[in-house]
């Protein structure tokens, strides 16, 4: 099959917040069409890689006309090239646009064009998604973090920790994890319903509740009671992402419920939780300067401690944090670095240097499923996308139900990743 890029254009197009977005659409000489769109954070990393965004009225501001021009420029330097080459086609952008954080095309431009290159290689070579980043070795299913209480910049309560997450450990298949996850929704909801009122059912940017609570063992507390009204105390565990960099001062404090903390009050508090409740993996801790709280932390604790603001899938960081080894795991999020070669690089160092990976998804997305065959392709044997509600995450883990499927007996689970 002739698989020449013959055409590249964008549109813009709404995410799950209602913002615009943009989506891109890669053609090649025999007809194969690569479609994808690109996701947007609202609690970001400062060192993520930035988004083209219009300014003016339109939208708020929010507009993707520039991103969309900027796709035009790019077609210009890959027409004609193998839609397969992806280091070479992610190469030239990164070039072409010559800045470390991709400000000048933007970073949700080229990544647009870099993922619906990947879907239009694969279709080409009439394969999988995930079979065409990772090759026969990816076919590993990863284990869902669902994120069933919003808070912090996801939410309009007084929550200041953003993400309260379950995850089941223990499941025949992907099927009944999801099967499980959106039971302990259900239940959660229920009791919420019965304790707070109608408004607590409310849901925050990735589906999980936002119900109107300040304190974060409230919000554990209610968790582990839906998990246990439903007896899975055994084969669900709880997880966070604390996203400290949104509540901190910026000097030397962290606000919490309207209080400063200082840095060691939050450590102890950390070690309360997890001492209090099944946590076994904790995202951004401390705000994402501070290395030095990462190491600290990760010594201290037996369990999953995560980089997100802190690495921003930049290599450059992750390497810093390994040398200083802060955290345990990097979060990887293909648009904080925009390209699908630099991302997979990133997973690939983490790995390399004993940190576990957990594919992303943003609070503001669409309905594209790449990340899941992505997760499957590198098997980092962790996801998140947010609760099991909501199309635009349901639509992720709904495309990991149908990988499994199609892998049929090929199929494997990461093994005692978590206890
Ligand atoms: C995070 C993400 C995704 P956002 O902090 O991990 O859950 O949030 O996309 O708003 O940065
Ligand atoms: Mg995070």
């Amino acid at each position: 099959m002739r698989c020449e890029i013959s055409r590249i254009y964008a549109r813009e197009i709404l995410d799950s917040r209602g913002n615009p977005t943009i989506e891109v659409e890669v053609e090649t000489s025999s007809g194969v069409h690569g479609v994808a769109a690109v996701p947007s954070g609202a609690s970001k990393g400062k060192a993520e890689a930035v988004e083209l965004r219009d300014g003016g009225k339109r939208y708020h501001g929010l507009g993707v006309r520039k991103a969309i021009n900027s796709v035009k420029i790019i077609e210009t330097k890959l027409l004609g090239l193998d839609v397969r080459k992806q280091k070479e086609i992610d190469d030239i952008m990164i070039e072409l646009d010559g800045m470390e954080n991709k400000s000048k095309l933007g970073a949700n431009a080229i990544l647009g064009v870099s993922l619906a290159c990947a879907k239009a290689g694969a279709l080409s070579n009439k394969q999988e998604l995930f079979e065409y980043i990772g090759g026969l070795e990816a076919n590993m299913i990863p284990i869902p973090f669902f994120n069933i209480i919003n808070g912090g910049k996801h939410a309009g309560n007084k929550l200041d920790f953003q993400e309260f997450m379950i995850v089941p450990i223990d499941f025949q298949d992907f099927k009944e994890a999801v099967r499980m996850g959106a039971e302990v929704y259900h239940t959660l909801k229920g009791m919420l319903l019965k304790e707070y009122g109608r408004s607590s059912i409310n849901v925050g940017d990735e589906g999980g509740f936002a119900p109107p609570l300040e304190n974060p063992k409230e919000a554990l507390d209610m968790i582990m009671k839906a998990i246990s009204e439903i007896g899975y105390e055994k084969s669900i565990r709880v997880a966070l992402d604390v996203a400290a960099s949104n509540f901190y001062d910026g000097k030397e404090n962290y606000m919490i419920a309207g209080e400063a903390w200082a840095k060691e009050k939050l450590f102890n508090y950390y070690l309360e939780l997890v001492e209090e409740y099944p946590i076994i993996s904790l995202e951004d801790p401390f705000h994402e300067e501070d290395f030095e709280g990462f190491k600290e932390l990760t010594e201290k604790l037996d369990i999953q401690i995560v980089g997100d603001d802190l690495f921003v899938t930049n290599i450059r960081r992750l390497k810093k944090g390994i040398e200083k080894k802060a955290g345990n795991a990097l979060i990887l999020k293909v648009n904080q670095i925009g390209t699908l070669t630099e991302a997979l690089e990133t997973g690939r160092i983490a790995m390399r240097n004993g940190y576990r990976v957990q594919t992303s998804h943003r609070s503001g997305e669409t309905e594209d499923t790449f990340i899941s065959d992505l997760a499957v392709a590198i098997r980092c044997g962790q996801i998140k996308s947010g609760a099991p509600c909501r199309g635009e995450r349901t639509a992720k883990y709904n495309r990991l139900i149908r990988i499994e499927e199609r892998l049929g007996e090929r199929v494997k689970y990461p093994k005692n990743f978590f206890k």
